[in-house]
């Protein structure tokens, strides 16, 4: 077990696994298990912290989508993050923390959002498993509220890939502008995806193409799942023009309602990822 750290990135390496989290945004950008790639991150990905980072997991918070006052998907992922430091390290698991308070947070979106928070988030690596926890708690003398979600980009091949534990929900279709149900035993993509799978009560997603990967997921109730597709993908200057083919969004979020928190109130949210 190793975990070394520089200012702009830290890397943990646990047993088969290793994990590279940028302190900017506490972009978790890379997961690996014996050599496979978990996550997807672009090769334009920018890493030099003026842009969110195309891949690996983005934190959303607080807002998500371009729907609010804020800029998309809000200040955390374009925030610099305070790194805590190792917490736990034994021969079971690995874990970094990283935190985000108001007045470490993009001063332009603060403004905007001016609530006194803190964000926590402890990454753990243990055997072929990526374990987030995210906590956001009020430290402001008003209640607040938000929307937040994991923006995981997983790896695979999108002519394989299904994905299994939607059946039967409720969709809010981002492309056809439509609210449907999807009643397919699991999900392939053969075009442009942008949808929220509202309440999904199911704490298991498979991710099945040549491997499997299994999300759990702990506190988040909506499920996004995206994928540009051709057109969207040439119009990303920080995404290669093939790359659709590699890659699909499973975010797991709080995204159809907003989580309100009273001062001092904390909420948690967690995600397993497992190679398997
Ligand atoms: O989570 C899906 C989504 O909100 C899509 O609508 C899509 O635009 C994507 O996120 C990427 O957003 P970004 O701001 O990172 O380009």
């Amino acid at each position: 077990m190793t975990v070394t750290t520089n200012e702009h990135s830290t890397i943990i390496q646990h047993g088969d696994a290793t994990a590279e989290i940028y302190h900017y945004g506490a972009t978790v950008t890379s997961f690996k298990y014996k050599n496979r790639d978990v996550l997807f991150c672009s090769k334009k990905a920018i890493l030099n912290g003026t842009k969110a980072i195309r891949g690996g997991i983005p934190v959303v918070f607080p807002q998500f989508g371009p729907q609010g006052p804020l800029p998309q998907h809000g200040f955390a992922r374009v925030s610099k993050w305070h790194y805590l430091g190792v917490l736990t390290e034994n021969t079971h698991q690995t874990t970094v923390g990283f935190s985000l308070e108001k007045h470490q947070a993009l001063e332009q979106q603060t403004k905007i959002w001016p609530f006194l928070f803190r964000l926590e988030y402890h990454v753990t690596l243990s055997a072929n498993t990526l374990h987030l926890k995210l906590v956001v708690k009020n430290l402001d003398q008003s209640a607040f509220d938000f929307t937040v979600l994991l923006h995981t980009y997983l790896q695979t091949q999108i002519h394989e890939a299904q994905v299994f534990g939607l059946q039967g929900l409720a969709i809010n279709d981002g492309v056809s502008k439509t609210r449907d149900v999807d009643n397919r035993s699991y999900i392939t993509v053969e075009g442009e995806v942008d949808r929220v799978y509202e309440h999904v009560g199911l704490n298991a997603l498979t991710l099945k193409d040549r491997q499997s990967t299994v999300l759990l997921k702990n506190g988040f109730k909506d499920v996004v799942v995206w994928n540009p597709w051709i057109e969207k993908a040439k119009a990303l200057n920080d995404f290669e023009d093939e790359e659709y083919k590699n890659m699909i969004c499973i975010e797991v979020g709080n995204v159809s309602e907003k989580i309100v928190l009273n001062p001092g109130e904390s909420w948690t949210g967690e995600q397993t990822i497992v190679a398997v």
